[in-house]
């Protein structure tokens, strides 16, 4: 990201925009400017949203900013942060569970961003709720939706990246390697199908 000095943004990133997460580590220890924001209604939905952190960062070498935003436990600080992005952030995901409205609200509060939802499976309705509050949003703030849990999760990290992959051609090329990585798994199932056809 050649138009972000990224000293200059590391300098004024604070506690209130989050942590930065890249593959060298955490927070201090993170390198680069955080292109994306993972942003999820509480701590608890870490071990999913983790998931896409490191798809981000192992498999596309993205750097995000980290941080938890409950649209229903502290609303006022919830716009504060997601007015205060660093400039470096193009793309936001969201996730939270139950009546997951923070996708929705980022969507409004930034028209000028690309914003992801993840829905998380939980509870009684184990994420179909989440799911609909979501994607039934009104014209105008649209939500780009992934599919409840890991799957969405991983995906949502690969959606990010085709987004910024627009203006990036080497993250095309890792994009493109991922892609070849998913072919090698249907590969190398079908090399050891007859083994296993014969043996059931
Ligand atoms: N949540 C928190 N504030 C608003 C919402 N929708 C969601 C979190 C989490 C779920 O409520 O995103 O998925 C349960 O949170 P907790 O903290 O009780 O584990």
């Amino acid at each position: 990201m050649s138009q972000y000095n990224e000293q200059a943004v590391r300098t004024k990133l604070t506690a209130e925009h989050g942590v930065l997460v890249s593959a060298e580590g955490v927070a201090e220890e993170a390198r680069g400017v955080p292109r994306v924001l993972v942003t999820m209604g509480s701590d608890s939905d870490l071990p999913l949203m983790m998931k896409t952190v490191d798809t981000l960062r192992y498999e596309f070498g993205i750097t995000s900013l980290v941080q938890i935003n409950s649209v229903h436990r502290d609303l006022r600080s919830v716009v504060a942060h997601i007015e205060q992005l660093p400039e470096s952030v193009q793309v936001i995901i969201a996730c939270a569970g139950g009546a997951a409205h923070l996708p929705g609200n980022i969507a409004d509060l930034r028209a000028d961003l690309s914003v992801i939802g993840v829905p998380r499976n939980l509870g009684a309705l184990q994420g179909v709720d989440a799911l609909l509050s979501m994607v039934q949003m009104p014209e105008g703030a649209p939500v780009a939706v992934m599919a409840i849990g890991d799957a969405g999760a991983v995906n949502a990290a690969i959606q990010a990246a085709k987004e910024l992959a627009i203006g990036d051609p080497a993250l095309k090329t890792r994009l493109l390697a991922y892609a070849e990585k998913r072919k090698g798994r249907v590969q190398s199932q079908n090399q050891t199908l007859a083994g296993k056809l014969q043996n059931l």
